[in-house]
């Protein structure tokens, strides 16, 4: 009887802390667009802070097909907690281009450039902010306390500055690196939708997949595909 009780203990207490890890690549399949130079001379803070001339990031492919900035989220997980959420104006551009947050979550807004930018959300379901960061600055912080899908941050002042943020009332999501890669940890065992967001290809673009989550690792390779009439 004993024995009996401990191993219904150790099941129950098994089956509550079973997590796992969703990681995958995400690649681009078709011709790849080539990215276009950011017009940034109208402000030589920002020209100046570029070497090259610095590319837009809509979509960002590297030479094995491999994409940056897509953001993976595991649809209706509960729990987890997101690590800190920061967004830096560096260079006139966003850093990071992608960002997910949780809902309360501080999204602290940094200013690293000499000059000035703008802050303003097009948030839909949240409600938009819009104020100035002058050059003197260097951080203001936000939050946001809807769930709401991928929504543009942008400077007024430099019309080629565009961040994307979206808002999970959990904690589990990611975005690739520049090898397309993306690695989701701790999601309590489950089923459950996984879903790709990229930027060119926006909400009625995503892709889903289903993913089953033991205590290993599961796998969620995503590919999208160049639309045949797309520019
Ligand atoms: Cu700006």
């Amino acid at each position: 009887m004993l024995k009996f009780k401990i191993s219904v203990i150790l099941l129950l207490v098994s089956s509550l802390t079973l997590a796992g890890t969703i990681s995958g690549t995400v690649t681009f399949d078709g011709k790849t667009p080539k990215r276009k130079k950011l017009k940034m001379s109208a402000d030589p803070v920002c020209g100046s802070a570029h070497k090259t001339p610095a590319l837009s990031e809509k979509l960002v492919v590297n030479d094995k097909g491999q994409i940056k900035n897509v953001l993976v989220w595991v649809k209706g997980a509960k729990g987890g907690s997101a690590s800190p959420a920061v967004l830096d104006q560096n260079g006139c551009m966003y850093s990071p281009h992608v960002i997910g947050v949780q809902k309360g979550q501080d999204l602290l807004i940094k200013n690293s450039d000499a000059t000035l930018h703008n802050i303003h959300s097009m948030s839909k379901e949240n409600s938009s902010f819009n104020f100035a960061m002058p050059k003197v600055v260097k951080e203001k912080k936000v939050s946001f306390d809807k769930i709401e899908e991928p929504f543009a941050i942008k400077c007024d002042v430099h019309p080629w500055m565009k961040s994307w943020v979206s808002v999970f009332d959990h904690g589990f999501f990611a975005v690739t690196d520049e090898n397309g890669h993306f690695t989701i940890e701790g999601v309590p065992a489950g089923e459950y939708e996984i879903v790709a967001w990229q930027e060119w290809f926006k909400m009625k673009g995503v892709i889903t997949q289903k993913v089953k989550v033991t205590d290993g690792e599961s796998v969620a390779d995503f590919t999208f595909k160049r639309p045949s009439k797309k520019k």
